[in-house]
């Protein structure tokens, strides 16, 4: 048998403005993975339903409001990082009240889903962009 792993929830976001871009956020100094673009999002705390977390987080790390019913699920990220294994369902969301602001000193871009490969991005969201590009084109 092999080792345990330890599963780790998470819930990210694709913001889509209104041009077909995508809100990108650049981790900040001092966290793991610093530096890298990744969609918005973290981890489910427990007593959390998935939706509850994302809608906390955006609020939390973005300042803007989301309603649950325009949180749409689109794909999931599965990877194993050398101490756990990471579960990452992303969520499209094109309807938000207020204006996406950096709240927690990360950097923010607006991107094409073509453009995101020349982000550089943790190695589980790499596997998402293919879905952006099918959904919103590049
Ligand atoms: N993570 C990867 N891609 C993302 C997000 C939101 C998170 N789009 C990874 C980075 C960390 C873990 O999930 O290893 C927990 O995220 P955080 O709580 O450190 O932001
Ligand atoms: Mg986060």
């Amino acid at each position: 048998m092999s080792a345990p792993v330890k599963l780790l929830l998470v819930v990210a976001a694709a913001l889509v403005d209104s041009d077909g871009r995508v809100l990108m956020a650049q981790r900040p100094e001092g966290k793991a993975l610093a530096g890298l673009w990744e969609f918005p999002g973290g981890k489910v705390e427990p007593g959390e339903r998935p939706e509850e977390t994302l809608i906390r987080e955006l609020a939390e790390e973005l300042g803007i409001t989301v309603k649950e019913p325009c949180l749409a699920p689109l794909t999931f990220a599965s990877h194993a990082y050398p101490d756990f294994h990471l579960l990452m369902p992303l969520y499209i969301c094109r309807r938000w009240e207020g204006i996406p602001q950096s709240r927690e000193a990360q950097a923010l871009r607006w991107v094409r889903p073509g453009a995101l490969r020349d982000l550089p991005m943790p190695p589980a969201d790499l596997p998402l962009i293919p879905f952006l590009i099918d959904l919103l084109g590049p």
